[in-house]
């Protein structure tokens, strides 16, 4: 029998496989990629018998994937917290599913587990900017102050090295990262001891001053539009610079673009951080467009779309 553990190369998918493998060790292999590559089901190899968890991946993208699997007599163990749709009903399936706007899959694993490696949800929760679910978590522990913002910043870097639109982009393959990370129970010996830290930490500080240079387009009254140019670090920095501005101007929404292989753009979109509403819906409305409430994206946006985007952002996020 094989295990396979299924996540996402996220802070968010790392901090939720790495508290369930703290607390059940297991060898299983490893199926992740980067942040948008969400549709990882349908890649796992299983045979009757084996079993999956799969983290902080939509279950309604992976549905037809995961129907396939349950027949095939594979036993999946799911928790997310993206859209999901209807939750299949199966005898083999253990399904964790919690889509409200304030929770992340570390923080359901963290529930699941009775907050045995609470620590990792918190680190978990600031990757997906959910900082005040975070520091709510984090009143249960005896932490100071600085350690707080050494786990925000844990956060953001782990989230930042999955942000690219294909591994090439990447500043290392969210497999090794588990696998480094994974040698640490305690997340200040991981910022202490590996050097892999400080480079993913530089790359960030790096592509977040670059993307600072750029002029947003026209201010709209909603918030603001950022179109970044055709480099890999535009593609790294898209969803942390839409993280750093939601949290500058938390009433506004933020949109960041970038060029991508299709000759259109990928966007990541942030709702203001005030409301936490409207992202999902606004993607939706253009094809490969999907996510949550607070933060979501559009895949492929073509380029004739542009103006169509610029209007919906603002119908979207028109506050009277
Ligand atoms: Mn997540």
């Amino acid at each position: 029998m094989t295990h396979f553990d299924v996540f996402n190369g996220d802070a968010d998918g790392l901090c939720a496989l790495h508290q369930l493998r703290l607390a059940t060790p297991l060898g299983a292999t490893l199926i992740t990629g980067v942040k948008r590559d969400i549709a990882l089901l349908g890649r796992v190899p299983a045979v009757a018998g084996d079993a999956i968890t799969a983290l902080d991946v939509s279950l309604d993208v992976n549905r037809a994937a995961l129907l396939a699997l349950l027949e095939r007599g594979v036993s999946v163990t799911y928790f997310d917290h993206h859209g999901s749709g209807q939750v299949p009903q199966h005898a083999r399936l253990h399904a964790f599913i919690d889509t409200a706007p304030n929770v992340c899959t570390g923080m359901l694993v963290d529930r699941h587990l009775g907050g045995v490696h609470r620590v990792w949800a918190i680190v978990a929760a600031f990757g997906d900017n959910l900082a005040r679910a975070a520091e709510k978590l984090a009143q249960s522990l005896a932490l100071e102050p600085g350690q707080l913002t050494a786990l925000q910043q844990l956060g953001e870097c782990l989230n930042y090295n999955d942000y690219g639109d294909s591994e090439a982009d990447l500043i290392v393959h969210p497999a090794i990262l588990y696998r480094i990370l994974h040698r640490h129970a305690d997340p200040f010996s991981f910022i202490r001891e590996e050097p892999l830290f400080q480079t993913i930490r530089d790359a960030r500080d790096h592509d977040l001053e670059m993307a600072g240079r750029i002029r947003p387009r026209a201010p709209l009254a909603e918030g603001r539009i950022a179109i970044l140019p055709d480099a890999a670090w535009s593609r790294r920095v898209r969803g942390e610079y839409g993280n750093s501005l939601a949290n500058l101007y938390p009433e506004q929404a933020h949109a960041v673009l970038t060029p991508n292989a299709h000759g259109g753009y990928t966007a990541s979109v942030r709702a203001p951080l005030a409301t936490l509403c409207g992202a999902d819906r606004l993607c939706r409305l253009f094809p490969s467009g999907g996510g949550r409430a607070a933060a979501a994206g559009i895949n492929h946006l073509a380029p004739e779309r542009l103006s169509a985007f610029v209007q919906a952002f603002e119908q979207a996020f028109r506050t009277n």
